[in-house]
């Protein structure tokens, strides 16, 4: 029986992913290249030094120290916090705050499970947290995903089993992980590329319990 719904926050709950590629496009411009939003797919899910890394491959900028890249990694979150401290409730994916109330009134727990360093932000932002008995983010987890170490620390702060437990990511990353961990899984994004997710919705718009229970 399902008994916790765990979701991803970037791409599933809110799209901080147009904020995100602005800030990683204006770094890329400051050093002297450019990137499309296609190569920007590739860093959905992916933590911020993963990112970066990324990121310095595709303009082919190579021999940096570590604080050199800490402080590309530094400018880059500075102008990111900058555009999400805008954000405000309006910015909540469609459908996303009236089935996390639905999966609360049904008796189910719920969690956050994000690659984010920036989810206290940006929950309090958009006056996310009341809705959420845990929250497991980039603060306080080491192994990013498709390593299951966030959705199973959050399994854990919720008191309940894994195989208990369904995910909601947009990441195929996240949906590895959380097969690593032993959890149901739904895609939010396109079947073609959410191959390996139990069910594959447009949005949390098309979501409902029926479709929980039949996972
Ligand atoms: C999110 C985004 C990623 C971002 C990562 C780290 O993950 O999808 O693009 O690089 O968080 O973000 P920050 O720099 O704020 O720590 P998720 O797991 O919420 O989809
Ligand atoms: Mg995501």
């Amino acid at each position: 029986d399902i008994k916790a719904c765990i979701f991803d926050l970037d791409g599933v709950l809110v799209d901080t992913a147009v904020y995100h590629y602005k800030a990683w496009k204006r770094l890329a411009n400051e050093l002297g290249f450019d990137f499309t939003e296609h190569q920007n797919e590739q860093l959905k899910g992916v933590s911020r030094m993963a990112s970066l890394d990324l990121i310095l491959g595709w303009g082919d900028v190579t021999n940096l120290s570590p604080e050199q890249k800490n402080e590309l990694a530094d400018r880059k979150n500075t102008w990111y916090t900058e555009m999400i401290g805008q954000m405000t409730p309006a910015e909540i994916l469609p459908g996303a705050k009236q089935f996390v109330i639905a999966c609360r009134e049904a008796g189910l727990k719920t969690a956050i499970g994000s690659a984010s360093k920036n989810t206290p932000t940006i929950l309090q932002k958009l006056e996310l947290n009341p809705l959420f008995d845990a929250v497991v983010d980039g603060n306080s987890v080491s192994a990013p995903k498709p390593d299951p170490e966030v959705f199973l620390k959050g399994a854990e702060d919720l008191g309940v089993s894994p195989a208990q437990c369904v995910v909601f990511e947009d990441a195929v990353a996240g949906i590895q992980a959380a097969i690593n961990g032993g959890m149901k899984t739904v895609g939010i994004g396109s079947p073609d590329v959410l191959t390996k997710a139990d069910k594959v919705i447009s949005g949390l718009d098309k979501m409902t319990l029926e479709m929980l229970a039949s996972l």
